[in-house]
């Protein structure tokens, strides 16, 4: 509405903004874009996945997820930006244009839409979904610690209290259920997963849940070490990279670990900016940046999974 403002990129967008950012894109990319519900949140949110490329024939795809946590308000954001810049660059840009030709990417703007809400309207730190369970006081759980891969094997996130709680069961969640069921049902076509957090410039390769390195280690880190580069060509931003367990710490759960032991082989998990002078927090003007620069890097992973 008036007073609320437009959908803007270079704005953090609430959830009703995005929701008629969804309806925007299909209006404006016809033949380029559409809206899957993959399922719904416990507060009955819609969960929307936009398939962006051509919809004819069965092609390679990508998977990217954004806002799995609430309070990491640019990951919602670069999915955005991803979008956007995707769908206008078609025609006009030649490596996008052959991405968009060949293979699908299907973007899945917030995973955790009831946190989101939250973070926006009761508690800007929020990180993780609204779900109640009988036996405890205390909501939510973490939606990346909830995914069926050594679900349970690391200390505090069987406390219902904390940040990482990894709920009752694997994919106890509805959240986690709808991205497992639609990736599972999708696995001919999907070659590489990604999901976006924030903070920490890193990009993470699995696994978390061990310290052993899976088979095509050496490969996923000669990408890794690839797209970081590239995403520092921009504004010379400096992003580590390495296995979750040993370049951040050690993590159950996680839809990245999940993904992989599925049998995706390219799994990638972005830390987006900063390094903690904002944190969460990240200032608007920071956006578009973080933004440019990590479409850099995303789009040297497409181009790599293009190829191989
Ligand atoms: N960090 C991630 C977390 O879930 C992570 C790190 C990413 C772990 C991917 C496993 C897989 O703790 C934040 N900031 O949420
Ligand atoms: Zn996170």
């Amino acid at each position: 509405d008036e007073i609320a403002g437009r959908h803007s990129y270079a704005k953090y967008n609430d959830w009703n903004k995005i929701v008629s950012w969804t309806e925007k894109m299909l209006e404006k990319h016809p033949e380029m874009v559409s809206r899957i519900k993959i399922g719904s949140t416990v507060e009955d949110n819609p969960l929307y996945v936009l398939k962006i490329g051509k919809k004819d024939g069965e092609r390679k795809a990508i998977f990217m997820d954004c806002g799995i946590h609430a309070r990491e308000w640019v990951s919602p954001a670069f999915c955005q930006w991803f979008v956007y810049q995707a769908t206008k660059s078609y025609g006009k840009n030649k490596i996008m244009t052959k991405l968009l030709d060949r293979m699908n990417f299907y973007v899945l703007p917030v995973i955790n839409v009831d946190g989101y809400i939250w973070s926006w309207t009761q508690d800007r730190m929020w990180r993780k979904n609204r779900s109640r369970y009988q036996n405890s006081t205390c909501i939510g759980t973490d939606l990346n610690r909830n995914f069926d891969v050594s679900w349970d094997s690391s200390p505090n996130t069987n406390n219902p209290c904390l940040n990482v709680y990894r709920g009752p069961a694997p994919e106890s969640e509805k959240e986690t259920k709808a991205v497992t069921n639609f990736i599972r049902s999708h696995l001919n076509s999907i070659k590489a997963y990604i999901t976006f957090h924030s903070y920490s410039q890193m990009l993470l390769i699995p696994y978390g849940y061990t310290f052993k390195l899976p088979p095509n280690h050496q490969d996923l880190l000669k990408v890794a070490r690839i797209a970081t580069d590239a995403l520092s060509t921009r504004y010379e931003t400096r992003y580590i990279y390495g296995p979750i367990a040993s370049t951040i710490y050690k993590t159950s759960g996680s839809s990245l670990d999940w993904a992989y032991d599925l049998g995706i082989k390219h799994t990638f998990a972005f830390e987006l900016r900063d390094k903690g002078k904002s944190g969460f927090l990240l200032p608007e003007s920071r956006i578009k940046p973080t933004c440019k620069e990590t479409m850099l890097s995303v789009k040297f992973i497409a181009k790599y999974i293009l190829k191989n």
